[in-house]
């Protein structure tokens, strides 16, 4: 079997992979998964004799059955050499970068997903998921995105680790995206407007070449959050 992204039809943590496997210009199957019974009762149990862990998203690759978000976003920067320009991703202290802006990227997203999704009861109904959504992405712009700007800064840019793409890039390009998206949906101020490292990150990253049929295609218009999860942001 060859490669395989698997996911809901929605962009959500699977958006950075699709991007990573676009980018590398490699043959992959995109799997989307449109109702919890096609995954749950479908594929699930068979890939759980493979990795007990399997959750949505995982990655296929040959026999090897990687879950994870994290996990798989490595496992596709190993594979197609965008770490950033280094292959040593954990272990040394000097080669941990691009985990650490991984997850500082994660925190920010699950903060995002806090407001978006009921279940979490961060936002209990629509009038509060507006009010925090506001609030945040004021917020965001002094606490982790102002981080990132300085990481940015110290890295020369144009991206993360410098000249040299990495996974984390991705990821951070599309949490600032959708979060552009929620920010003019509730019409309120850009999360990078006073971010200029941020924001010319931003349209360096929608300008890569190797991206743009990603950014033509359908898995570019798919809505960012799951209907089935009571999303109040699609
Ligand atoms: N920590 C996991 C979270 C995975 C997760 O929550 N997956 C959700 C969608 S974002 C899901 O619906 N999983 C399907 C399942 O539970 O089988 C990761 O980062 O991959």
């Amino acid at each position: 079997m060859g490669l395989t992204v698997g996911y809901w039809d929605i962009r959500g943590l699977a958006a950075p992979m699709r991007m990573m496997c676009e980018y590398a210009g490699v043959e992959y199957e995109n799997k989307m998964y449109s109702d919890f019974g096609a995954w749950m009762n479908g594929d699930k149990p068979g890939l759980k004799e493979k990795n007990p862990l399997i959750n949505l998203p995982y990655v296929i690759d040959g026999d090897k059955v990687i879950t994870q978000s994290q996990a798989c976003f490595i496992y596709l920067a190993k594979k197609f050499d965008l770490c950033g320009g280094s292959k040593k991703v954990v272990g040394e202290a000097d080669d941990c970068k691009m985990l650490e802006y991984l997850m500082e990227v994660f925190d920010v997203r699950n903060e995002i997903m806090g407001l978006v999704y009921p279940f979490k009861t961060v936002c209990r109904d629509e009038a509060e998921h507006k009010e925090k959504t506001v609030a945040f992405c004021a917020s965001v712009a002094t606490g982790s995105f102002a981080k990132l700007e300085a990481v940015l800064a110290s890295s020369s840019g144009p991206l993360l680790m410098g000249a040299e793409i990495s996974a984390a890039d991705f990821h951070l390009w599309e949490m600032i995206d959708q979060l552009e998206l929620m920010a003019k949906k509730h019409g309120t101020k850009s999360p990078i407007a006073d971010l200029p490292k941020l924001a010319a990150f931003y349209a360096h990253f929608r300008a890569l070449p190797q991206l743009k049929k990603y950014f033509d295609s359908d898995m570019y218009k798919l809505p960012c959050n799951n209907k089935l999860g009571g999303a109040y942001f699609m």
